[in-house]
């Protein structure tokens, strides 16, 4: 078995007459200019040598090829371009296998249906996952892979963006058989048979006939999926076309289509996106710190948030005790918890066996003397000061020393809270989002106290939920609730300068938001704001503008949606704006002499964007964000921005 080396991050072995070769590119194998120029030196290796019969491409580690380098975007290419070391692969004259060990995305599939035949272990990840860059397939992805699954398959694929494990991936057809162990003796059994018989090019096979009604519908459905992001709406175009255009004629217009997308500003937002999240959760000097070994999680308060956090640690395989005040609360809490699960499995999304095995690491009690067992415990009572530092006190009594304590506090402080445990190290913020087991943002709110430690813990906790952790420091509102604060208060400022609610819900819905701010407002309840507003009252800056309007709403008994009132009025459930609404608002400008003034859509989302990204200076001169990129996480994650537009900080920059 003879080795050669063709650059860098390409190598190969000659195992009896088949080249192995080896891309070795860490972290993800991607198609960097260097393995680009590896593999056409490979296989100019290849072709030159009769000892070679066939070629067999794979990946190090668990992963095949994590798709092209996204940091060479917006760079001047490097040559050779991935579409010609595709066009190569499969033209080559000998058989190229793909043996897939690991994640085959993007770029690294694409390189995948040029070969020949496509084998895989049960470990492969599988997709085209483009359009979550606000790009599409720029190397063959939309011709070839409808070419071997058809064109309605490929639409929603593509389309949406989804990653197929390799089970579904044989199902469909793009690859041509899973392996189970030996992967690349397998793979070299298969090279060899191949260079016996007329090579399988995927480029020359026509599209598989399929009905109209079928493609319409799957376009339809991904392009309602897509609101409005232009990707997604190219990439079913692109699909479309493979069925009748020649493949010459398809990758030339998705190449052009790619490179247009590439250099879009939405592409450059959802780049931003991906690194961001990448960087997020990070802690300088945390990398050292060994997290403490968290199995049991308790929770105290089974209500919406408690149940919710519960669901999400079974789902992540953690035993939970639920605590409650009584044997009938902690039944009931029981009964909410099963109820999420139940959803779950009559949705498809669990199956009866998994539900089970989660009920049955589950214990919800109303003694709290059960929790001595656990390894974290997180408080999701009643949020109120006196409520949540009794809690602590008593359970100092209860927990072992070295578990660790954790607030799911929105808008108290967590180091008066801290102040009630003889153990301030311990504790460390759980900031979730309600539904805690849907919604992934996670604010880990680093206390003046939390042990390096602990906070190390609470972030592994946090990713082995799956969730999006953002450590952030104390303040009101933590990140995302005093961004939307500021947001909401310039909103309400804009109201008394002459815009109404539903114009500035229009244009945050045209910018991208799925709701408009008022809307939301409304959907949540004004009343929490407005007993914030009077419990800020005695403290709150005379000189600093306030505005009455929301207050008006609340003594007008206008709590919003849920009381068929607020910002809107909703007959049969409709929102609908409300002339009394407008009559109260043109009443408080008027109590202030205030010239109403209109304002364009581009006026009103240009403003409250900057009403954000100040907010977001000032968390970043506090020191309670560590970077910009991580609130645009948060208000991406947690308050509806349009991860397209990259988030306030992002999209402030771009303006
Ligand atoms: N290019 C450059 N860097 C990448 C990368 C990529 N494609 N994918 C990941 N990284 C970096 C990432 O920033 C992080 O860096 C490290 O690798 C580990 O990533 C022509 C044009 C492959 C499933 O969209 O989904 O192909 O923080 O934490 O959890 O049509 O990475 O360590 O400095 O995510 O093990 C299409 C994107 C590209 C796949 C591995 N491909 N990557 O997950 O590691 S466009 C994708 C992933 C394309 C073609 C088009 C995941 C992963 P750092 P990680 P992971």
């Amino acid at each position: 078995m003879s080795a050669s080396r063709f650059s860098d991050t390409v190598s190969a072995t000659l195992t009896d007459d088949v080249l192995v070769v080896t891309i070795d590119n860490p972290p993800v194998n991607a198609l960097s200019a260097d393995v680009r120029a590896g593999l056409m030196a490979a296989l100019d290796h290849a072709e030159k040598d009769s000892a070679v019969v066939a070629v067999i491409l794979t990946g190090t580690g668990n992963t095949f090829i994590g798709g092209a380098d996204i940091k060479e975007f917006g760079k001047p290419p490097i040559e050779p371009l991935l579409p010609l070391v595709i066009a190569r692969v499969e033209k080559f004259a000998k058989p190229v296998v793909a043996a897939i060990n690991g994640a085959a995305l993007g770029g690294g599939l694409e390189v995948a249906l040029a070969c020949h035949e496509r084998i895989a272990s049960p470990s492969a990840k599988i997709g085209l996952p483009e359009v979550k860059l606000g790009i599409v397939p720029g190397a063959g992805g939309t011709q070839r892979l409808p070419r071997l699954i058809g064109t309605v398959a490929a639409i929603e694929l593509i389309a949406n963006g989804r990653i197929v494990l390799a089970n579904e991936a044989d199902k469909l057809g793009i690859i041509d058989s899973l392996i189970e162990n030996s992967l690349i003796d397998s793979a070299i059994v298969s090279a060899r048979s191949a260079a016996d018989v007329p090579l399988r090019r995927t480029g020359t096979l026509p599209v598989p006939p399929g009905s109209q009604e079928a493609v319409d519908k799957a376009a339809a459905e991904a392009l309602r999926k897509a609101r409005g992001q232009r990707a997604p709406a190219e990439a079913v175009r692109l699909v479309r076309l493979a069925a009748t255009a020649s493949l010459a004629e398809g990758l030339a217009e998705e190449r052009r289509t790619f490179v247009t997308l590439r250099d879009s500003d939405e592409a450059a937002a959802l780049r931003h996106v991906f690194f961001a999240e990448r960087a997020a959760g990070k802690v300088d000097g945390l990398e050292k710190v060994s997290p403490r070994k968290i199995e049991t999680v308790g929770i105290v308060g089974t209500g919406l948030m408690g149940s919710g956090i519960a669901v999400a640690a079974l789902n992540a395989g953690y035993s939970v005790i639920g605590i409650e005040q009584t044997r009938e609360a902690a039944d009931k809490g029981r009964e909410r918890i099963a109820g999420i699960l139940d959803k779950a499995v009559q949705s498809g999304r669990l199956d009866t066996a998994g539900r089970d095995d989660r009920l049955s690491r589950l214990t919800v009690a109303a003694d709290a003397a059960e929790l001595a067992q656990a390894d974290l415990v997180i408080e999701a009572v009643f949020d109120d000061l006196t409520v949540k530092t009794e809690l602590f006190q008593r359970l100092d009594g209860i927990l072992r020393t070295d578990a660790i304590l954790a607030t799911n506090t929105s808008y108290l402080d967590p180091d008066a809270i801290t102040t009630a445990t003889a153990h301030p190290k311990r504790v460390v913020g759980l900031h979730f989002f309600s539904p805690a087991n849907i919604m992934r943002l996670l604010e880990v709110v680093n206390c003046k106290r939390t042990a390096p430690d602990v906070l190390a813990s609470a972030l592994a906790f946090a990713k082995r939920l799956g969730k999006l952790p953002i450590v952030c420091g104390v303040t009101e509102g933590f990140i995302g609730n005093r961004i939307f604060s500021a947001y909401r208060r310039e909103a309400e400022f804009m109201v008394e300068d002459g815009a109404l609610p539903h114009e500035i819900d229009a244009a945050l819905e045209v910018y991208g938001f799925p709701m408009g701010l008022f809307a939301v407002y409304d959907m949540a309840g004004l009343e929490i704001a407005w007993a914030r507003r009077k419990r800020q009252a005695a403290t709150r800056d005379p000189a600093a503008r306030y505005v009455v309007i929301a207050d008006r709403l609340c003594e007008a008994g206008r709590f919003g949606q849920k009381v068929g009132r607020g910002w809107y009025s909703y007959p049969d459930g409709k929102r609908t704006v409300d002339a009394e609404v407008t009559a109260l608002i043109k009443a408080a400008r008027a109590e202030k002499d205030i010239t109403p003034k209109s304002f364009t859509a581009d006026e009103i989302v240009t403003r409250l964007l900057k009403a954000m990204a100040d907010e977001g200076d000032a968390l970043l001169a506090e020191g309670i964000a560590a970077r910009a990129s991580d609130i645009d996480l948060v208000m991406i994650n947690g308050y509806g921005f349009p991860p397209h537009k990259g988030g306030p900080m992002f999209a402030a920059g771009r303006r």
